[in-house]
């Protein structure tokens, strides 16, 4: 990729801000015996190619994905003529005939085909060793280097392995190791689930797995699946010493002192309308590339490109001896023992995931990530937006990886297209709309069922992360070029599809869903709120950018005409329109508190009653539910500034029934958006910056973690935050400006700013200060050190 001034600008201040600082523990998860399960075994991944290390010593299994490989055909997902029944189906909801409705819409109005298709996984790769009785075994992943290692003795033998993922050489690179001459042997085979692949050696050295994805009866869908896509992956042997022979469809390699094996793999996807690619071609290419590389180079420029985005935030939260433990057990004991140090390596951990699955040029994270061994993986491990892939997202600005971001965005340009196809077969409306998930192929139509599938605020809510991105790092040509004109396009929709409800008179998003719950309904609060959102965010965004006043007019005379946030009979914010939320329960989403967060028109300083009806509203709802379920709570509980409650929690995410033992989040099952929410949310806990207010450790549980540091966050507005407490009170913060900006900055509920001292940068003023809150104006470089009392 190109690096822009701007993350040139970045790693500098980043580099000058790391002098110093003390070493926060090792990040490594480690265990002492095999992965039996998948869910034990430990991943990783260069965004487009993933791969799952058991450490398995008789035979050691590496299964793989490459992230284009689904099930399916180019496809218009659109279902003719469906605007027409629009109105029927609208007509319907407002006379409380929801049944009738929801029969109509089943019938008119649902994508076709009515399911999505199903990311696979592409192979395994085999190394028979035969080393079944072993001692002293350990694997491990070192979350500071992103390599995978495996070590045991076998018959007087020290054997070890890495494995890594790596990025600027689009390769999965294995190393093979032991310490005496000539001790290495083994036989290398590939395999995969899918139907007649062909296995061949190449040149002498190199496997090669190539085939086809085949048409397939799924049974869940009850319909023929036909697929298209070709695939092929290529396993060379590099060997030191010893001898390499093929036999059959295998490599048998014997009396070697080490090797490297090189994996490459492509398929046949080109664009979401486009499967002319050549496989066979691609993985020849990426390996020749590769092939005459040493494992050092190629580890050493793996680690360097790795640890250029993982080193920028460091945190520290404490370490206890529980530290020393295997990380399975740690999991186990995390609520019985104290181990705030697991805390550090859940959230480093969810920053390492997000670089492995997302980086430039790959396709998004999707519900796994980019690790996934079925071939009819829960929910097909598509991209599900009514929470789990933007969830996926909350780390990317906070946490410094604004690159990984990327691919969501690449991936919004594709629903441009498909979803104004939508907006028109379906809605009649111009710009484009975006429902509950989309697929390889980017469906945009409402899918499954019109219970759920009918949510036309996916997309708005996907624009969410363009408008952070800019509110993180202040980069107007990102705003202007990028991020508006797919805001835009999704506002327009909205212009033309919200009706006035006919008994209130309010502007109302109808039919709709409140995510999965309630079926379909006119009028859930959280469309209210996050169009309102998506509209207030374009207002801005065209009067920085300078442009479209008319359509601005336009936007600005709907906002206050949306259906408001209202609070029921029972204290609570309202779902619905109507006041019928049954405080009993404890349904796993709890959708209406998007204007709390990811959203931030609900805040306890500026809408205090809001507030308190949306705690009530989480108060009924729990502490319990699925992975993302309680990793979305830990952020609302830290919005609310509770830090005991968020860590509550955190504690409910970091135990067996929610966190697998390579740390994976259960759903369950295995889910990757806990993950990423899990280490977003540990983030909220220690700093926030909406609602025009940088916020010092506002819900840091103080009573868990009472001395530690953080450093490399960033806020928006275009900083970089670096927090230290000791002994249970805020000691100092350093704000680094990345960007031109005036800030406001409060510390924690009980202390006061004592200091506010300014320093480098070419200017900048501390404009206002007392106690409670500092205002200052920075511009790039400038820092500003905050002390408090
Ligand atoms: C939503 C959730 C489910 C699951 C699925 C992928 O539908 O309600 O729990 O996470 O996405």
């Amino acid at each position: 990729m190109r690096w822009s001034p701007f993350w040139v600008f970045c790693g500098a201040v980043f580099f000058a801000s790391q002098a110093g600082r003390a070493d926060s523990g090792p990040l490594m998860l480690w265990y002492e015996q095999p992965a039996e399960q998948w869910t034990e075994a430990l991943p990783v991944g260069n965004g487009r190619l993933g791969a799952m290390v058991f450490g398995k010593t008789g035979t050691e299994r590496i299964q793989f994905n490459e992230d284009t490989l689904w099930t399916g055909i180019p496809r218009d997902y659109t279902h003719p003529g469906a605007k027409d029944h629009l109105p029927e189906i609208r007509r319907l909801l407002a006379a409380g005939q929801q049944r009738e409705a929801e029969a109509l819409a089943m019938d008119k109005f649902m994508s076709v085909p009515l399911r999505q298709m199903a990311y696979q996984p592409f192979g395994d790769v085999l190394l028979e060793f035969g080393h079944d009785q072993v001692e002293d075994y350990r694997r491990e992943l070192d979350l500071g280097r992103a390599v995978a290692r495996v070590s045991y003795q076998a018959g007087g033998v020290t054997f070890t392995r890495e494995v890594l993922a790596s990025f600027p050489d689009q390769a999965l690179v294995v190393r093979l190791r032991c310490d005496q001459p000539g001790a290495l042997s083994l036989t290398l085979r590939m395999t995969t689930p899918h139907p007649e692949p062909n296995v061949s050696v190449e040149g002498g050295d190199t496997l090669v797995l190539a085939g086809q994805l085949q048409e397939t009866f799924n049974a869940r869908m009850k319909q023929t699946v036909p697929s298209v896509l070709k695939y092929a992956a290529r396993l060379q042997v590099r060997a030191e010493g010893g001898r390499l022979s093929a036999s059959g469809d295998a490599l048998q390699l014997s009396g070697a002192d080490s090797a490297t094996l090189l994996l490459t793999a492509a398929t046949s996807y080109r664009n979401y309308q486009d499967v002319s690619g050549d496989p066979d071609a691609a993985s020849k290419t990426a390996l020749a590339k590769v092939s005459q590389r040493s494992f050092d180079a190629l580890c050493a420029a793996h680690v360097k490109d790795y640890q250029t985005l993982f080193q920028r935030v460091t945190l520290d939260l404490g370490t206890t001896a529980a530290a020393g433990q295997p990380t399975d057990q740690r999991i186990v004991n995390f609520n019985r023992q104290a181990d705030p140090q697991l805390a550090t390596l859940y959230f480093q951990y969810g920053r390492y995931l997000l670089i492995a699955s997302s980086r430039p040029g790959s396709q998004p994270a999707n519900l796994q990530g980019i690790w996934n061994e079925s071939t009819t993986p829960p929910w097909d491990s598509k991209w599900t937006t009514n929470i789990n892939t933007e969830m996926n997202y909350w780390p990317a600005e906070v946490t410094a990886l604004s690159e990984c971001h990327e691919p969501l965005f690449d991936m919004l340009d594709d629903l441009v297209a498909t979803g104004s196809r939508t907006a028109q077969v379906h809605y009649g409306a111009r710009g484009w709309v975006f429902h509950h998930n989309t697929d390889l192929w980017r469906g945009a139509a409402p899918i499954n069922h019109a219970n759920h599938g009918i949510w036309p605020t996916g997309g708005a809510w996907l624009c969410h992360h363009l408008w952070e991105r800019y509110l993180y790092t202040r980069d107007k040509a990102f705003l202007a070029q990028r991020a508006y004109p797919v805001m835009r396009g999704a506002a327009l929709f909205f212009v033309d599809s919200l009706v006035e409800d006919p008994r209130s008179g309010w502007l109302i998003s109808t039919p709709s869903n409140s995510p999965e719950i309630g079926g379909l309904v006119a009028g859930p609060t959280m469309d209210h709120q996050i169009i309102r959102s998506l509209f207030r965010a374009c207002i801005q965004a065209s009067e920085m950018l300078g442009i479209d006043e008319d359509f601005r007019g336009q936007l600005s005379q709907m906002v206050p005409r949306i259906a408001p946030n209202q609070i029921g009979r029972h204290g609570q914010l309202q779902e619905w329109l109507e006041d019928k939320d049954n405080p009993k329960e404890q349904h796993r989403h709890v959708s209406h508190l998007w204007g709390l967060h990811p959203g931030s028109e609900i805040t306890p300083r500026g809408t205090p009653e809001l507030c308190a009806a949306a705690k009530q509203s989480l108060e009924f709802r729990g502490d319990g539910g699925t992975g993302w379920s309680l990793a979305w709570k830990i952020n609302f509980w830290a919005r609310f500034e509770d830090g005991s409650r968020a860590y509550r929690l955190l504690s409910n995410l970091l135990t067996p029934q929610r966190t697998y033992p390579n740390m994976f989040d259960s759903c369950p099952p295995f889910q990757i958006d806990g993950n990423f929410g899990g280490a977003a949310g540990i983030a909220e806990m220690l700093l926030q910056s909406h609602a025009d207010q940088i916020a010092i450790l506002p819900a840091w549980p103080a009573e868990v973690w009472p001395t530690g540091s953080v450093a490399g966050l960033r806020a928006r507005g275009g900083l970089q935050v670096d927090i230290r407490w000791e002994q249970s009170r805020a000691k100092s913060a350093l704000l680094t400006a990345l960007a031109d900006g005036e800030h406001t900055v409060r510390p924690p509920v009980g202390q006061a700013i004592e200091t506010a001292r300014l320093s480098g940068g070419s200017g900048g003023q501390v404009t206002h200060q007392n106690g409670q809150q500092v205002r200052v104006k920075m511009t790039p470089g400038a820092r500003c050190e905050l002390v408090f009392r």
